[in-house]
């Protein structure tokens, strides 16, 4: 089989999971990569062993090797790198969330389904075994009627005010900081696994660290910097969220999420009261699905391909009693990605479980609603309706 070639824009902090998973699929050639410089890029080539080195995203965009792109730019390049190679006919495989705001998203969209290439969005809590096996489980009406959707998304890597990020600062990182970062993830997880879309938000936001101390550069995810230097920096979007939701189905829920929250490292919980039966999954346990049951014993259903439901087997791929985790998650969403490339990035030949660019507009809107609705005192909004052609056409990603 001849082997795709990919490049990679914006060699930072998840830019190693891309290639890390793109190296374990074995039919992906690395081409190479861009950042910021030619500089950059080169050191980054170096030290993450990535092949060439571009000196703009353009160079890279214009060499005929480089079939897919993945997009690790931060927010606010999205649009500009993620629009320039569906332009160059590439296949584009982008960080979430998909853009700085819904109006950027829907343009990505709109450029992708015309584009007639394949485009993913990395929600890659997706491409968890345990995942698929609760999306089945509530499809094939195991749990009965959801009527309850609840759960967080904390972290407290932000704790320190001597910690900053560009995802602070809204010209880089969109209006949202904690629920476009990591809100986003549980949203799009939320729909997935209840097939139920959030049509209504209630949503109180909070800066609990409003002023921090950065340093000269911006601090990597999960990291500590030691800079001396430190300028103070007002900050204006939320590090705290908490929000009521509303489903289509009738369903009700709520969502925690928060990023300065002492101890809390990725702290991702989902759960999901049914009718008949309830499912719980955390991120930190992957490896387990809680069964909540009513008249008989609870149980929690272990990782394990014999018993998991077909639908879910193909994402697990140790045997029981062998843990998958996080860098597993990712390699799946990134190999339903490559399957799709090759059966030609057509609606219809689309993993079911791998999130497009229809899903990160999707989600865009769903975060947008939840700003205005603080915006406007804490009251009901709704969620806007994605744009007519993905649902009248049927061509939803
Ligand atoms: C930082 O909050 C971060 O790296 C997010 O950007 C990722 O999307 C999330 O999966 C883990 O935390």
């Amino acid at each position: 089989m001849k082997k795709l070639g990919m490049g990679l824009v914006g060699p930072g902090f998840i830019a190693a999971h891309h290639l890390d998973a793109v190296r374990r699929l074995g039919d992906v050639e690395i081409i190479g990569i861009a950042g910021s410089s030619l500089e950059s890029a080169k050191k980054r080539a170096r030290e993450l062993n990535a092949g060439r080195a571009y000196a703009s995203y353009q160079e890279l965009l214009a060499d005929p090797d480089v079939h897919v792109v993945h997009n690790t730019t931060p927010n606010h390049l999205h649009r500009e790198v993620s629009l320039a190679a569906l332009r160059a006919g590439k296949h584009v495989i982008s960080d979430k969330p998909l853009a700085s705001n819904a109006q950027e998203s829907r343009e990505l969209f709109e450029a992708a389904r015309d584009a007639g290439v394949a485009h993913v969005v990395t929600f890659n809590y997706r491409g968890h075994a345990l995942v698929q096996q609760a999306r089945t489980m509530v499809a094939k009406g195991k749990l009965g009627a959801p009527v309850f959707v609840h759960g967080r998304y904390l972290q407290d890597w932000l704790t320190d005010e001597r910690t900053y990020s560009w995802r602070l600062d809204p010209k880089l990182g969109g209006a949202s900081s904690a629920l476009g970062d990591i809100g986003s993830h549980w949203c799009d997880l939320a729909e997935h696994v209840t097939g139920s879309r959030i049509t209504s938000v209630l949503a109180d936001l909070h800066t609990a660290v409003p002023v921090r101390l950065a340093p000269a550069e911006s601090t990597k995810a999960f990291a500590k910097s030691k800079s001396a230097q430190r300028r103070e920096v007002k900050i204006t979007s939320e590090d705290i969220a908490s929000v009521l939701l509303r489903f289509d189905n009738g369903a009700r829920g709520c969502l925690i999420v928060g990023q300065v929250l002492p101890g809390h490292k990725n702290d991702l919980r989902l759960e999901v009261n049914g009718r008949l039966a309830s499912v719980a999954w955390q991120q930190e346990q992957p490896n387990e699905l809680w069964l909540g049951q009513h008249a008989q014993a609870n149980a929690v259903l272990a990782k394990d391909p014999a018993t998991l439901d077909p639908l879910a087997r193909g994402y697990a791929h140790l045997p029981a009693g062998h843990p998958e985790a996080w860098a597993d998650a990712f390699r799946n969403l990134i190999a339903d990605a490559y399957d799709w490339i090759r059966r030609g990035g057509t609606p219809d030949t689309k993993p079911p479980a791998l999130p497009t660019f229809a899903d990160g507009y999707r989600n865009s809107l769903v975060i947008d609603a939840m700003l205005r609705s603080h915006a406007a005192g804490g009251v009901w909004q709704d969620v806007e309706e994605p744009l007519g052609p993905q649902r009248k056409k049927g061509k939803r990603g």
